[in-house]
């Protein structure tokens, strides 16, 4: 190893530690000042789109399959005796009871495929539906004033601006996306209009699928009467089949029991963060940051590279890369990560932190080259180099809000 090349050994760095959140409502990620909304200027207008069926609807447009057939995507069935699970189905595949992540041998046992019935089981795509994903994220993300990827297939928009806080125009908005998607890229989008992000995603699911489904600022309330306690998102089934214990199965019913009374039952902090969103108070706060956990980029050599020189050069490259993206969302980060791939696929990838987030180019492009000189297999070819930027920070200063739910 060509010490000349590795010419930033820093003791600044420390090993890193990877923290997760259990419950949604413990999570607090932090906001840029000026992206979006913190109920400031009364109420926001946010847009949640979802394709549908998406990994099945992409698979059927690719193959020409028939609507009418059901159409499964998961692990190998092996005549009902595989063991993985389903990705997803078609809705001729629903009408049987087969769903996402139920195991793949219980979706044959409900409809086989040939000789033994109508289904057709396939082990899908990825890049299909990468690429698919993709355009439909153009599309959507040219509209909004704040634009937020949160899945493959789901996104969240802010509008307000754009709609002039005219709750009619959302509606027309939302009708527009879904005919650009459908002749952009031939899919079908379900779209929810609410005043927070989780009355939206949960808006979007009432017309699935090719459905649009407003709820007003005063309608929230009532969005919530007799809705069932499993279809809000950040009640898990553990915590649904617990309250169904105590008697408690549909919304209303629970927000009736009033905030004091929920607590002593379910804790306080659950309880605070149930009375908001059924008061249409929980976050109204789109942010590109929210569903990004990193910023990452990666080189493929044409040909295996044996000259580390080389190698290291484009990994400087990369950090660049990476640290204009995240200047450019205005974000730091405390994580360098980089991946080396060698000959023949066999993977490493090392990690440091730094106490503070920060978006200093030179700060990484040390840490970078530290990993690199440190995890590098003397004489070995390398494939893929890659840089990831981790544990992602808004700055102090820009700070305006906490995030509670999902
Ligand atoms: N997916 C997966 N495994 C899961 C859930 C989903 O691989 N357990 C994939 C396949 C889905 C895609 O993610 O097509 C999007 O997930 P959705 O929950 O939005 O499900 P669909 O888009 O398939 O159906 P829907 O019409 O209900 O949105
Ligand atoms: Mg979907």
């Amino acid at each position: 190893m060509n010490e000349a090349i590795y010419p930033y050994a820093d003791p600044l760095v420390e090993l890193n530690l990877h923290i997760k959140f259990k419950h949604p409502w413990q999570c607090c990620s932090h906001v840029v000042d000026g992206l979006s909304g913190d109920g400031g200027d009364g109420p926001r207008v946010i847009i949640h789109c979802d394709l549908d069926a998406f990994f099945a609807a992409v698979e059927t447009l690719h193959h020409g399959f028939d609507d009418d057939v059901p159409l499964i995507i998961g692990s190998d069935p092996k005549q009902g005796r595989g063991r993985g699970i389903v990705s997803t189905c078609n809705y001729a595949a629903r009408a049987y009871g087969i769903r996402s992540a139920m195991p793949v041998s219980e979706a044959w046992r409900r409809c086989p495929a040939a000789p033994f019935g109508p289904a057709m089981y396939i082990r899908g795509t990825r890049g299909l539906y990468s690429r698919a994903s993709r355009k439909v994220m153009s599309v959507l993300s040219d509209v909004a004033d704040v634009f937020e990827k949160a899945s493959i297939d789901e996104a969240y928009l802010d509008v307000t601006e754009r709609v002039g806080g005219d709750w009619d125009a959302a509606l027309a908005l939302a009708t527009n996306l879904q005919q650009k998607i459908l002749e952009t890229v031939n899919l079908t989008a379900s779209f929810g209009i609410a005043p927070t992000r989780l009355v939206a995603k949960m808006a979007s699911e009432v017309n699935k699928p090719n459905g649009v489904f407003r709820v007003m600022p005063d309608e929230v309330h009532a969005f919530f009467d007799g809705r069932s306690l499993r279809d809000i998102p950040g009640i898990g089934p553990k915590r649904a089949t617990q309250l169904a214990e105590w008697g408690y199965t549909t919304a209303d019913e629970l927000y009736e029991l009033g905030e004091l009374s929920l607590a002593r039952l379910a804790g306080e902090r659950f309880a605070a963060w149930f009375m908001r969103v059924v008061d249409g108070e929980s976050s109204d706060v789109v942010s590109p940051l929210r569903s990004r956990k990193s910023i990452g980029k990666e080189h493929t050599f044409e040909r295996d590279q044996n000259d580390h020189e080389e190698v290291m050069r484009r990994l400087e490259q990369l950090v660049s890369l990476v640290m204009e993206r995240a200047v450019g969302l205005g974000v730091s980060g405390r994580l360098a990560e980089v991946k080396i791939r060698y000959t023949g696929f066999e993977t490493h990838t090392s990690g440091r932190s730094i106490p503070v987030a920060m978006d200093e180019e030179g700060v990484f492009k040390r840490l970078a080259s530290v990993l690199f000189a440190t995890n590098i297999r003397p004489d070995s070819s390398v494939r893929l180099i890659g840089f990831r930027l981790g544990q992602l920070e808004i700055p102090e200063s820009r700070q305006t809000t906490l995030f509670e739910e999902e």
